[in-house]
């Protein structure tokens, strides 16, 4: 029967492209877990301090941002060997990097947790290599604080009190303090710190005001796409929508995309008022439009905080258990020219 004939060969076929494939993946290391630099040899003569960083992904323009002020300073002239790796949004990833990092006896381990749980198991593993923990912009949830040495970071919980307060001074400042204000959230990684933090920041503040209505909040994951996809749902279910807190500029931006298709306006003289967190270029410069009403920073700059705690270590000198990074909040009053033309991000 030609047909069984034919198939057999198809079967032996396709196992033969998928053993290629899969060597292929094996020999040629593409990532599969991550981009995991080259097994670079670093010569025992430089005296470098070797640093592990595990980065949890590439989702948004503050992340990138992060990575360069990274990448800016944990170099060789700076006494630095790197080995960097971007866990593409997977936890998983990022315990294989580390493990990785442990096996190669890294000097210390740096990385910015996708979520607060499930970290015990493999900082175990460091603390009893001997290798310190250092970790940024994110926090863990674990009972053993000795699993970590420090964090550099943001308090995202302060964020979210900023949105609230700045939200309770506009609505003063319009004589709206006593309407009903209805809400919608954008919120980040579900499990992430940054978005925990915020929305506990700002639900302590909306929690005082029995007017503020929170119709929604979904995860929408720090991604623009997203953040459209989350806001068009949130306008066919609500057609009242007087202000939208979105947890980050990249859904900020997808979310405003998503009000203007809809025929509604945004920003200072718009029927929304628009709430964002990170305050990158591209959306300051949508605050100093009066498109975007306010803009909580939150300070991807890390890098230089990041080697100043090493230096300190490595000079035996103690470090406090967190670091935060200056932020500021921005309005169309304290958006200048030169502020966007200063930015390095
Ligand atoms: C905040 C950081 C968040 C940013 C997002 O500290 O973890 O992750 O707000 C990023 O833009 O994706």
């Amino acid at each position: 029967m030609r047909h069984n004939k034919f198939s057999v060969r198809t079967k032996d076929i396709t196992l033969v492209l998928l053993l290629v494939i899969l060597l292929f993946m094996i020999v040629g290391g593409c990532g599969l877990f991550g981009d995991i630099e080259d097994e670079t040899y670093i010569s025992e003569d430089e005296n470098l301090i070797v640093v592990g960083i595990s980065q949890l992904g590439s989702e948004s323009g503050w992340r990138t941002a992060n990575t360069e002020s990274v990448q800016r300073v944990f170099t060789k002239d700076n006494g630095y060997f790197m080995i960097y790796n971007n866990a593409r949004q997977k936890q998983e990833n990022q315990f294989k990097a580390i493990r990785s990092f442990i096996s190669r006896r890294v000097d210390y381990i740096v990385f910015a947790p996708v979520v607060e749980s499930g970290w015990e198991t493999v900082l175990m593993e460091a603390k009893e290599a001997g290798i310190p923990v250092i970790l940024m912009d994110r926090s863990i949830d674990v009972a053993d604080k000795s699993l970590y040495t420090t964090l550099v970071g943001s308090n995202s919980m302060e964020e979210g009190e900023k949105a609230g307060r700045w939200l309770e001074a506009d609505l003063e400042k319009k004589g709206l303090s006593e309407e009903t204000v209805n809400i919608v959230i954008l919120k980040g990684t579900q499990g992430a710190s940054a978005q925990a933090g915020r929305s506990v920041g700002f639900s302590a503040i909306a929690g005082k005001h029995a007017n503020w209505n929170i119709l929604g909040q979904e995860y929408a994951d720090f991604t623009s796409a997203k953040g459209k996809e989350v806001m068009e749902s949130f306008l066919r279910k609500y057609p009242d929508i007087d202000v939208v807190v979105s947890q980050n500029d990249d859904m900020t931006f997808g979310a405003i995309e998503a009000i203007r298709e809809s025929g509604r306006t945004v920003g200072i003289n718009g029927d929304i008022t628009i709430i964002s967190f990170d305050a990158v270029r591209e959306a300051l410069e949508m605050v100093a439009a009066g498109t975007i009403n306010v803009d909580i920073e939150c300070n991807p700059n890390q890098g230089e905080y990041l080697s100043d705690v090493i230096q300190r270590l490595e000079n035996g000198e103690e470090v406090e258990k967190e670091y935060y990074v200056e932020e500021d909040v921005f309005t169309i009053e304290n958006v200048t020219e030169e502020l966007l033309e200063e930015r390095t991000y």
